[in-house]
């Protein structure tokens, strides 16, 4: 018998995991579906059955070394301690095509700096999104693509690899590749940082649509600016390609 805890903030995610698992032969596996304690809206996520669980909390790391065979984050938002990843096999679901743009919202650095952008399914280690490589998928980003496309494209990705291997990576059935650099990391600091639009900075117009498109994402507020009297005007483009020809 595998006991399994899957950790994730990922409304979307988990329900396909969910949804994947119960395909699985349920007298070989067990398994629990947690939120991290620093997810403040966990309410969807209870409605699919999970209880919150803290990476900070001593008594919950020990628990879960002493339950668990696998752990799986599949967007955790709470970073897991070197003592259970060094305990347990941990194996983290990235939407980002390490080792570019790891840590935060890596399609929006792609976007904003032209690494390539996709998913990857690795073995955690203490440094973030940072462990051998087990499956990736690697998604195009276009010249017209705002984050939200991307985005979308990625989560597509995420969800076809958890389709095809998950029973792979409970079995232990896979083959493992040392990323070929450190790469770079994106915290959260990063991205707001971005958001904070330099009215004076100087370059070229592809080089601001980027940036904006980068920042654009259906349904969120990012980039801004300060009007004089100190008033946050928001910024996201809107882009439409004619059909080739128009
Ligand atoms: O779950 P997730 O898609 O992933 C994020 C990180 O990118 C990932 O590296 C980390 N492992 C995981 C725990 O958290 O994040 P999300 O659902 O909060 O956001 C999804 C996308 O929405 C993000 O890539 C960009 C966009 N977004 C999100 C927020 C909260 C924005 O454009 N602005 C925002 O304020």
């Amino acid at each position: 018998m595998k006991d399994i805890l899957v950790v994730s903030d990922n409304f979307e995610l988990i329900e396909h995991f969910q949804w994947v698992a119960s395909k699985l032969d349920s007298n070989n596996v067990r398994i629990d579906y947690c939120f991290s304690a620093n997810n403040s809206h966990p309410e969807n996520l209870v409605s699919l059955g999970m209880k919150s669980f803290d990476m900070n909390s001593g008594s919950h790391i020990d628990s879960a070394i002493e339950k668990y065979n696998l752990i799986f984050s599949v967007h955790c938002k709470q970073l897991f301690p070197k003592r259970l990843v060094e305990s347990v096999v941990c194996i983290n679901v990235h939407p980002g095509l390490n080792p570019y743009n790891r840590g935060w919202y890596p399609q929006v650095f792609s976007i904003v700096n032209k690494m390539p952008a996709g998913c990857t399914i690795h073995l955690m280690d203490e440094e973030i999104d940072h462990g051998d490589i087990i499956y990736q998928t690697e998604v195009a980003v276009n010249e017209v693509d705002t984050s939200r496309e991307v985005y979308n494209r990625i989560i597509d990705a995420e969800k076809a690899l958890i389709a095809a291997h998950l029973q792979d990576l409970i079995d232990g059935n896979y083959a493992t590749q040392k990323p070929s650099m450190d790469g770079n990391y994106n915290g959260i600091e990063d991205f707001k940082t971005l958001c904070k639009l330099d009215l004076d900075h100087v370059g070229s117009l592809r080089e601001h649509i980027n940036l904006l498109r980068g920042l654009s994402h259906d349904g969120f507020k990012n980039g801004y600016f300060m009007t004089d009297d100190n008033k946050k005007v928001y910024v996201s483009l809107s882009l439409e390609a004619t059909s080739s020809g128009d």
